[in-house]
């Protein structure tokens, strides 16, 4: 994985200071690519030990066209848990203590951070709990899975962008037409979180599936780690939806940044050596990718350095 260091690198030597929406600060470059050959291993960062457990259970909820973080806390996957709580601390019906801007405050004061976490194990066991609630302040909006199993379209039917571009690969592959994206411009202000994987196209040469992803805003240290083995993972699911084989998974990045406080996290990241890629296995007789659950699908041969631990801006 030695581009994603060279990602790092060139971000930490070219990369101008900016400000951000969550007002962490950031170091950003605009436009880069990274092309990972599917065909040499997964990949899956070795720099830093990376929870494909996670990354799984996530895009699977994606393809189930879910939204909701209910799915995911049940799995105990808690990446998205921060943007539904934010939804509930701003409703009118919280009246705990005092959540404006948590993210922000959390990261730089333990003792508010604690009571954080206080509100986000009662939220979570809610979440659990109590349909009604989990109805209201678990669903992310439209995101992801939503734009992609079931776009609304303008009849008031809705279209199933990946049923349509599996299809269209299994009867047409030399179509330059393969594409999914999850920017609704009409529903992006209902969402939790605007797509920040956008738009992505598939394209098929020699008998093998390609991906491209375009990503418009990249969290270097924390999110890319995600995107990259779970659009990899994404080309190998519809590969075997397909009969096809694996090609490429090419990374197109928008503003790609650095957060200010994951600078010595990245530093030590570099002084890493990348070590060998481990290989996917999808240990599942299920025809459809639809049908699979996080534990039909694994890794093997993973020996990553250990993990290094960030706050995620919120
Ligand atoms: N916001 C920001 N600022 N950056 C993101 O990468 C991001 N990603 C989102 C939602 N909002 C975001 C969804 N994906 C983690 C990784 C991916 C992700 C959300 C969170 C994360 O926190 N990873 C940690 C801990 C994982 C764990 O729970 O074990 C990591 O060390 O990889
Ligand atoms: P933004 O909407 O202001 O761009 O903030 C979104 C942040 O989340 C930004 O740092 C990028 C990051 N992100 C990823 O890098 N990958 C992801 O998959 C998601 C959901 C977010």
């Amino acid at each position: 994985m030695d581009q994603y260091l060279q990602l790092c690198q060139t971000i930490l030597a070219n990369g101008a200071v900016k400000d951000d929406r969550t007002g962490t600060g950031t170091k950003s470059i605009f436009g880069y690519q990274m092309r990972f050959d599917l065909t040499k291993g997964f990949p899956l960062l070795t720099t830093k030990r990376t929870a494909m457990r996670l990354i799984v259970s996530e895009l699977l909820w994606f393809l189930k066209g879910d939204t909701n973080v209910r799915t995911l806390i049940a799995e105990n996957n808690h990446i998205w848990d921060e943007w539904a709580f934010e939804k509930w601390v701003k409703s009118e019906n919280y009246n705990g203590p005092d959540m404006t801007d948590f993210g922000l405050r959390a990261a730089q004061d333990e003792a508010f951070q604690q009571i954080v976490d206080e509100q986000m194990t009662i939220f979570r066991e809610r979440i659990l709990s109590d349909d009604e609630f989990a109805k209201s302040y678990g669903d992310l909006g439209p995101v992801y899975g939503r734009q992609w199993r079931s776009w609304p379209s303008a009849d008031g039917s809705s279209i199933d962008q990946l049923k349509n571009v599996i299809n269209s690969l299994k009867n047409n592959p030399d179509s330059r037409r393969h594409i999914v994206t999850a920017w609704n411009p009409s529903e992006v202000d209902q969402m939790a979180l605007p797509p920040c994987h956008t738009f992505f196209q598939f394209y098929v040469a020699d008998n093998k599936l390609s991906c491209q992803l375009y990503q418009r805003s990249a969290d270097v240290f924390l999110g890319v780690p995600f995107n990259i083995a779970s659009y990899a993972l994404l080309t190998h699911l519809i590969a075997r939806e397909c009969n096809l084989e694996v090609g490429e998974f090419v990374h197109t990045l928008g503003d790609a940044h650095i957060y200010s406080n994951h600078m010595d996290q990245v530093n030590e990241q570099l002084t890493r050596e990348p070590r060998d890629l481990p290989t996917l296995t999808i240990s599942s007789e299920k025809e459809s990718i639809f049908e699979l659950v996080t534990s039909d699908i694994s890794i093997e041969g993973y020996n990553p350095h250990p993990r290094i631990k960030a706050p995620i801006a919120v």
